[in-house]
């Protein structure tokens, strides 16, 4: 969800509409490090609303809606309000409860409303699918250890299954239809080429937290699996344009970690690219692949790797 406050288009408008008709149902899941929470709801359908790709979740006859609110990181401006000598962040705060003991104090407390604006960053799926529903919902996690053997009855089928429509996001951003104000960079070959624009996970403003997410042009490549030595000049092209890329954010070539999901939940190859101060779920092991390392192993063991290796990864119940 684009949060650019200087959104002239109509979206902002459309988000808070969509949000003041929410109905909380269910919280789905939260996680107290990133300080996200994941809430199920239902929106009564309005004619404005965008037709489902696929079809809704419905609970109590309405379509189902997921909200994620997440506390955002401290902003440049709130750091430098921070930092300067009269500390206006500081003197902003109202403290709740505190604690003192030797040398060390601790508080609760709230920040002036100027020093830390916007302080929530909102994202809104809807209509939502049952598969959108499950993603988010706290469920038991297991390791999977993928053989080829796995990957071919199991695995393949079940991709092969998704309906394009699972993907139309990334088919919009590719034919320029939303977010194309947003593009970093592009390499338009059909074969070798791809778009890099912000993740939906970043809002732009902050660079130590910087996530970016090449989405590659073509559209046979499903993950991780499909990769060969035929596509190292695609992985090569997007290792150095993804410095590129970084570059217009300060960002330094050796200050990226590059990698890809296996598994992903879309399957159109993509890699992230964020700045390497930024740590998260995304990041462990059992998920991401360094794209390095997916180059050097097709480069230099074997053209075919990723089609005899087996995979460990984390699978929701
Ligand atoms: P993934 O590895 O398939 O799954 O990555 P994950 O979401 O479980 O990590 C897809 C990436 O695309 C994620 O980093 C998403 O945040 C990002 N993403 C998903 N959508 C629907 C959008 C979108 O509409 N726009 C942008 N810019 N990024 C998106």
């Amino acid at each position: 969800m684009d949060t650019d406050t200087s959104d002239n288009t109509g979206t902002l408008p459309q988000i808070e509409d969509l949000l003041r008709r929410f109905q909380f149902r269910e919280v789905l899941s939260d996680d107290t490090s990133s300080k996200t929470i994941w809430l199920l709801g239902v929106i009564a359908a309005d004619d404005s609303d965008k037709d489902a790709a696929e079809e809704p979740a419905v609970v109590a006859g309405h379509n189902a809606a997921i909200v994620v609110l997440e506390r955002i990181a401290f902003s440049p401006q709130a750091i430098e309000l921070g930092c300067c000598s009269n500390s206006v962040l500081l003197e902003s705060i109202l403290l709740a409860s505190g604690e003192r003991n030797d040398v060390y104090a601790w508080a609760t407390g709230q920040a002036g409303a100027a020093a830390l604006k916007p302080d929530l960053r909102v994202a809104l799926t809807y209509p939502a699918t049952q598969k959108h529903i499950d993603k988010h919902r706290r469920q038991l996690r297991m390791w999977v250890s993928e053989t080829p053997k796995l990957y071919a009855s199991i695995t393949k089928p079940f991709i092969e299954s998704q309906p394009a429509s699972r993907i139309q996001w990334v088919y919009n951003i590719l034919s320029k239809q939303v977010e194309s104000e947003h593009i970093v960079f592009e390499d338009p070959d059909p074969v070798n080429g791809f778009i890099i624009l912000p993740d939906l996970k970043w809002d732009a403003t902050n660079t130590d937290n910087m996530y970016l997410v090449a989405i590659v042009h073509r559209r046979d490549l499903k993950s991780l699996r499909d990769l060969t030595s035929m596509h190292l000049p695609l992985l090569n092209n997007l290792r150095c344009k993804a410095a590129v890329a970084a570059q217009k954010y300060g960002v330094q070539p050796d200050q990226l970690r590059l990698y890809v999901h296996y598994q992903p939940s879309y399957y159109h190859l993509h890699i992230h690219i964020t700045n390497v101060l930024l740590e998260g779920k995304g990041m462990l092991a059992g998920r991401a692949h360094l794209l390095d390392s997916v180059i050097d192993n097709i480069a230099n063991i074997a053209s075919d790797y990723y089609q005899r290796a087996t995979i460990p990864y984390v699978l929701g119940s």
